[in-house]
Order: structure tokens, then C-alpha cells, then sequence
């Protein structure tokens, strides 16, 4: 039994931290960490860093404007919208769509602009 205030404090710190370590799970880092059936956007390019995904057509997203790279697994085609509620320019991939780098596309956008970190919400 503990009876020192300050190493019971340490101690339950240390459980604590070791309990984050258990449950938080690594940060997604594969195309196939989207699931069929779903519409996938990651933080980073190359589909690595934080996950979004939605079986609908969400009115936001997560990680709004931050999306690098993204899969349709979603049985039909999608719209990307720049805003979220479904507003502004998009650019659409049908089913089985990909981009491994939103930076390089630029459908429907001006000069010098790229899908790249503009995403908001998508829908059908
Ligand atoms: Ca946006």
C-alpha cells in the first residue's frame, strides 16, 4: 500500500498514461484502413494521419479544410464540397475513386488553388 501522497499521485499518473498507451490506437496509415461502404479523408497525403470517414453524406467533416488524401468506397459517386452544408465548388469520384494527393487536383477551382486542406462535406 502506498502511503506517500506524492508516489500515489505518481503512481496513478503512471497507470493512467499506461491506459492512454492501451486504448489510444495508432493514427490510420493505409488506403485499406477505409472500410467499404464508407467515404474517406485523412489529414495527410498518401491516406496517413488522422481518419474521417461516413457511410452519408456528413455536413461536415472533421477534418474540415485539412484533407490530403481521400478513397470513395461509398457505392456510388461522390460530391467533395468546399463548405460544409453542402456549399461551393466540388470536385466528384465515382466509387472506387482515390487521390493520394488532393494537392493535385484543382476541378472546378482558380488558378493555383487545389483540393488540398478545402474539403468541408460531401455528399451524392
Ligand atoms: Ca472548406
Amino acid at each position: 500500500m502506498i502511503r506517500n501522497p506524492i508516489v500515489a499521485g505518481v503512481a496513478a499518473a503512471v497507470v493512467a498514461l499506461a491506459g492512454v498507451a492501451v486504448t489510444a490506437g495508432p493514427a490510420s496509415a493505409a488506403q485499406s484502413d477505409c472500410p467499404s461502404g464508407y467515404a474517406c479523408l485523412w489529414l495527410d497525403q498518401n491516406y496517413t494521419n488522422t481518419l474521417y470517414k461516413n457511410s452519408g453524406s456528413p455536413n461536415s467533416v472533421t477534418n474540415n479544410d485539412t484533407a490530403s488524401s481521400l478513397y470513395n468506397r461509398q457505392s456510388t459517386s461522390v460530391i467533395f464540397w468546399e463548405d460544409i452544408n453542402h456549399v461551393g465548388r466540388t470536385i466528384t469520384f465515382a466509387s472506387g475513386g482515390a487521390a493520394n494527393s488532393l494537392a493535385a487536383y484543382n476541378t472546378n477551382l482558380g488558378t493555383f488553388e487545389t483540393s488540398n486542406d478545402r474539403i468541408s462535406s460531401f455528399s451524392h
